[in-house]
C-alpha cells in the first residue's frame, strides 16, 4: 500500500469543466502571448491588459464546477488511510469546490497581491491598474499567481513531500513548465513509483513508470477506485 500520495494537476484536470488549457489547440497561449500577459516584464508594460485577462479567467472559474475527476481526488483525500497531497499548478480553486485540500504552487484566482508589501487578501471580481493595497496603500495590486521568471510558492514543502512520497502521480499537466516538470524525476530518485494520467501522451511521459490515457473524468475516478 502506498502510504503518501503526492498528486500534481496541471490545467487538463480542469478541461471539463469548461476551463481552457494553456497549450493544447486553441488553448490560452494561442490566443495570448505569455510575454504580455503572464510575466512580471508584461505587467509592468501594460497593467490593464493583464487585469483584464485574469478578470475574465477569475469570473469564468467563478462559474465553473468541479467534474467528477476533482471529486474522486477529493473522496480519495478523505478517504485514503495515509497521506494523499495534491500540488496543483491550477489556480481555479477547483480543487477545494470539490473539498479537496490542496498546494496552490502557481498562486490562484481569488487571490490579490501587493507588489510592494506582500500582502495578500481576497480579490475582488475586477482588478485594475492603479488598485491600492490594503494594507500599505500603495497602487501595487496584481493577480496572486506566478508567472515565469517568478519562484512557484510552497516549494519548501513540495520538495519533502516528493522526497517522503510512495506513489506519484501526475494528472493533466504538459510537463512543459518548470520546476514542476521536474517532480517525476525528482520523486524517483526518492524511491516513489510514478504514474502519469493524461488525455495524451507528453513531453516527460517516458519518465513514468506506468501510464494512463483517456479524458481525467473518466479515468481519474478509475484509477481511483
Ligand atoms: C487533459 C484533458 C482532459 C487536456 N483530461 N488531460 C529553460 C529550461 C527549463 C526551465 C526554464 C527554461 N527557461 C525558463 C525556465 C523556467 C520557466 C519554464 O519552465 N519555462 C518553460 C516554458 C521552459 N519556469 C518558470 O519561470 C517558473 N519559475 C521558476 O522556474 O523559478 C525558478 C525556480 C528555480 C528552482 C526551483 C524552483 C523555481 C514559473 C512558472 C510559472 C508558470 N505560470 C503559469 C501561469 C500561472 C497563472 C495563470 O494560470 O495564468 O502557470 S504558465 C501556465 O503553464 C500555468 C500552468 O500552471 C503551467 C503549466 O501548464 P499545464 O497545466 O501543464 O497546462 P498545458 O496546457 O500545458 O497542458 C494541459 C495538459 O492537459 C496537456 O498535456 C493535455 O494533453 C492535457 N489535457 N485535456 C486529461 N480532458
Amino acid at each position: 500500500m502506498a502510504d503518501k500520495i503526492v498528486i500534481l494537476t496541471g490545467a487538463g484536470i480542469s478541461a471539463e469543466s469548461g476551463l481552457g488549457t494553456f497549450r493544447d489547440e486553441g488553448g490560452l497561449w494561442s490566443q495570448h502571448r505569455i510575454e504580455d500577459v503572464a510575466t512580471p516584464e508584461g505587467f509592468a508594460r501594460d497593467p490593464a491588459l493583464v487585469h483584464r485577462f485574469y478578470n475574465a479567467r477569475r469570473a469564468q472559474a467563478s462559474e465553473a464546477q468541479p467534474n467528477p475527476a476533482h471529486h474522486a481526488l477529493a473522496r480519495l483525500q478523505a478517504e485514503w488511510p495515509g497521506d494523499v497531497v495534491i500540488v496543483t499548478q491550477n489556480v481555479d480553486g477547483l480543487h477545494e469546490a470539490a473539498g479537496a485540500r490542496a498546494i496552490h504552487m502557481h498562486g490562484i484566482l481569488a487571490g490579490a497581491l501587493c507588489g510592494c508589501c506582500d500582502h495578500r487578501w481576497p480579490a475582488p471580481p475586477e482588478m485594475a491598474p492603479g488598485m491600492p493595497c490594503p494594507a500599505c496603500g500603495q497602487p501595487t495590486a496584481r493577480p496572486d499567481v506566478v508567472w515565469f521568471g517568478e519562484m512557484p510558492y510552497h516549494m519548501d514543502d513540495i520538495e519533502e513531500h516528493l522526497q517522503t512520497c510512495d506513489l506519484f502521480a501526475s494528472i493533466g499537466t504538459s510537463g512543459q513548465v518548470y520546476p514542476a516538470a521536474g517532480f517525476v524525476q525528482e520523486a524517483r530518485l526518492y524511491g516513489a513509483a510514478t504514474i502519469e494520467l493524461n488525455l495524451a501522451g507528453t513531453d516527460i511521459g517516458a519518465a513514468f513508470e506506468d501510464r494512463r490515457t483517456g479524458p481525467a473524468s473518466r479515468i481519474v475516478p478509475a484509477w481511483v477506485e
